[in-house]
C-alpha cells in the first residue's frame, strides 16, 4: 500500500527530523504517489529546513514522475514497529523507514482538507488541581488522619448549611426523642436481624449510629452508600439517645441548578483513554485510523485531545500479564506510545493523566509522569498532569480521573445504579458524592496526604474517566459524564470474567454545546 494516510506521512517526516504544515501533509496525502513525492521532497529540501511547507510539496509534485506506481504492500501498520515483534526497541523506530511500505487502507483521500485553519489565539487551556510535585505525604498514619479530616471538613461544609447538625458526642447527650442532625464520614454499613440498616457516621469527635428503617423511602439510598463517603443525616433520637431513626439523608451532590459553561465558538475535544501500547492487544490499526481521521476535514474542529490514563500496558500490573506483552520494557513502551502520539496533528493540544498501568505510584492522587517519561513523550509538548486534574478548555472545565474507583462502585452498588455496561452511571455516583474515589481500602489505593486531592471541590462541566474499557456517557444534573472506552482488544483476563471492551472509539465533544458524537475506528 502507498503511504497515503496523513498520520503516516507525519510519522515518516518526523522520523526524518521534520515537522510539517498541516496543508503540506494534506497535499502529500492526496498526491498520486505520496511515497515518491515524499522522497523527492526530502531530497530537495534545503539543508536548513525544519518544517515541510506547502510550497516544498508543490515543488516536489511538479517535479514528480506521476506515472510511478505505488509498491504492493502488506497489511502491517507502517511507521510503528511491528506489533508482533516483542523485541522491538522504540529508539530505533524513529529512524525506521518502513513507513513508506505497508499501511492499511484508510479512506481519507478526498476527505482531507487543505484549510484546517486553527488559530491558536482563540484557544485557552488552564490546569487546576495538578498535584504533581506537591505530594506532602510521609506515609505516616497521621497523614491518613489528616486526609480524612480534610475530606470531612471540605465535603462537610457543603452539607452543614442544609442540616441542623451536632457533633457525635453532643448527640449522645441530647434528651431521648429530640430531633438531631449530623455530618460525618460513613464508617460502617450493616443490616440488622430485622432487615433494617444501621449506618455508623464518624466525625472529629466520635461516632454515632443511625438506623434506616427498611420501609422508609430512604432505604433505597442505603444501597448507594460507600464507606468513607461524607453525608448528612437527620432524624429522631431513641428514648435512650443511643441511636437515631433517620428521617432524611443528604449528599454533597451537584446542585440541580448547576449550569455548565460552554465555549464561545465551535470547537471540539476528543476524549480517550486506555491506549495500552505494549500489549499484544493494542489495536494499532484502529489507532492509525483515528490519527488519520484527525487529519481530515471532518475533524477540523478537534483542537484538543484528552487522554485519561493507561497510555501503556506497563509491566507487572496483574499476574501473568507478561504473557500478553508485546514490548517488555516499560521505557520502550513509552517510546512507542510517543510514536503513535506523533501521528496526531501537531496543532492539537494534548492533556494526559496517568492510570494504574502507567509508571507512576499507584496510590491516588497519582502525580504526573516524571522527567524521564516527559522527555520520552515530548513529541507534542503535551500537558502532563496528575490523576485527577481539571483542565479548563475555553471555559469548559473537564475533570479528568483515570477511574480505578469505578470497579469498586460497580462491585458495591446494585446493577441498575452502576454497571460495566453503563459506566457513566457509576460516574454519576461519584458526582453525587463529590469525590472521585470515596471508598478506601479495596481496589483504590489512597496516598496519605495532608489534603484530600480527590474531592470535587468545584462542579466540573465534564467528568472524563476511563479504566473500565467501556464507552458510556450521559448527563447528571447537567454535568456531562464520559467514560471513554479503550484501544486494547479483549485480554485473556477480560475474557475469563466476561468483560467485553469497547475498543477503538473516540467520543468527540462539542465544547460549545456539550453534545457528544462517537467516532468508531475498529
Ligand atoms: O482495567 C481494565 C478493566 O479490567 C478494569 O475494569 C479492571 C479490569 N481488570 C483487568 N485485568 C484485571 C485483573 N487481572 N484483575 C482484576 N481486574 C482486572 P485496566 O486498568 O486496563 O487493567
Ligand atoms: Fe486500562
Ligand atoms: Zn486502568
Amino acid at each position: 500500500m502507498p503511504l497515503e494516510g496523513p498520520a503516516r506521512i507525519v510519522s515518516e517526516l518526523t522520523s526524518r527530523g521534520y515537522n510539517a504544515e498541516r496543508e503540506a501533509v494534506t497535499k502529500l496525502a492526496s498526491a498520486d504517489n505520496p511515497e515518491a513525492t515524499l522522497e523527492r521532497l526530502v531530497d530537495d529540501l534545503p539543508e536548513t529546513a525544519l518544517v515541510v511547507r506547502t510550497d516544498h510539496v508543490e515543488a516536489a509534485l511538479s517535479a514528480a514522475d506521476s506515472s510511478a506506481k505505488p509498491p504492493a504492500g502488506g497489511q502491517e501498520p507502517p511507521s510503528q514497529p511491528d506489533s508482533e515483534d516483542p523485541s522491538v526497541s522504540t529508539g530505533e523506530s524513529a529512524t525506521h523507514s518502513s513507513a513508506v511500505e505497508g499501511g492499511d487502507p484508510v479512506e481519507t483521500k478526498g476527505e482531507t482538507t487543505a484549510d484546517r485553519s486553527v488559530d491558536p489565539e482563540l484557544r485557552s487551556l488552564e490546569i487546576t488541581g495538578d498535584m504533581t510535585g506537591e505530594s506532602t505525604g510521609t506515609g505516616e498514619y497521621s497523614d491518613f488522619v489528616s486526609v480524612f479530616r480534610d475530606r470531612l471538613e471540605r465535603l462537610g461544609s457543603k452539607l452543614r448549611g442544609r442540616v441542623n447538625h451536632r457533633p457525635a458526642t453532643a448527640i449522645q447527650n441530647m434528651p431521648g426523642g429530640s430531633e438531631a442532625g449530623m455530618v460525618g464520614l460513613v464508617n460502617d454499613i450493616r443490616s440488622t436481624a430485622s432487615g433494617h440498616w444501621l449506618i455508623e457516621l464518624e466525625d472529629a469527635t466520635g461516632t454515632f449510629p443511625w438506623l434506616v428503617m427498611k420501609d422508609r423511602e430512604y432505604a433505597d439510598l442505603v444501597a448507594e452508600l460507600l464507606c468513607d463517603e461524607v453525608l448528612a443525616m437527620e432524624g429522631t433520637l431513641a428514648d435512650d439517645s443511643g441511636i437515631a431513626f433517620v428521617d432524611s439523608m443528604y449528599f454533597p451532590d451537584v446542585p440541580r441548578t448547576h449550569e455548565p459553561s460552554t465555549a464561545d465558538r465551535h470547537v471540539q475535544a476528543a476524549l480517550i483513554s486506555d491506549v495500552h501500547v505494549g500489549s499484544q492487544e493494542f489495536m494499532h490499526d484502529a489507532w492509525n485510523r483515528f490519527a488519520d481521521w484527525l487529519h481530515t476535514e471532518q475533524a477540523q474542529h478537534v483542537e484538543y485531545l484528552l487522554i485519561a490514563g493507561d497510555m501503556v500496558e506497563g509491566v507487572g500490573i496483574y499476574p501473568d500479564q507478561d504473557e500478553e506483552l508485546d514490548i517488555v520494557d516499560i521505557y520502550d513502551q513509552y517510546e512507542v506510545f510517543n510514536e503513535y502520539l506523533k501521528q496526531v496533528p501537531g496543532d492539537i493540544e494534548i492533556v494526559m493523566i496517568p492510570g494504574n498501568h502507567d509508571a507512576v505510584r499507584l496510590a491516588e492522587p497519582q502525580p504526573g509522569f516524571d522527567e524521564d517519561l516527559r522527555e520520552i513523550m515530548s513529541a507534542h509538548d503535551p500537558q502532563i498532569v496528575s490523576n485527577p486534574s481539571t483542565v479548563t478548555l475555553e471555559g469548559v472545565s473537564v475533570l479528568m480521573y483515570h477511574g480505578v474507583s469505578l470497579d469498586e462502585v460497580i462491585a458495591e452498588l446494585p446493577e441498575e445504579k452502576a454497571s460495566y455496561d453503563d459506566p457513566h452511571k457509576a460516574m454519576f455516583q461519584l458526582l453525587k458524592k463529590r469525590h472521585v474515589a470515596p471508598q478506601f481500602g479495596g481496589h483504590t489505593r489512597l496516598a496519605p496526604e495532608e489534603k484530600d486531592h480527590l474531592i470535587m471541590e468545584e462542579v466540573p462541566d465534564i467528568f472524563h474517566t476511563g479504566h473500565v474499557h467501556k464507552l458510556g456517557f450521559g448527563k447528571y444534573h447537567d454535568v456531562l459524564a464520559i467514560n471513554s472506552g479503550c484501544w486494547q482488544a479483549q485480554t485473556d483476563f477480560q475474557k475469563s470474567v466476561n468483560i467485553d471492551p469497547d475498543a477503538g472509539y473516540a467520543p468527540i465533544v462539542d465544547l460549545d454545546t456539550l453534545d457528544v458524537t462517537v467516532q468508531k475506528f475498529s
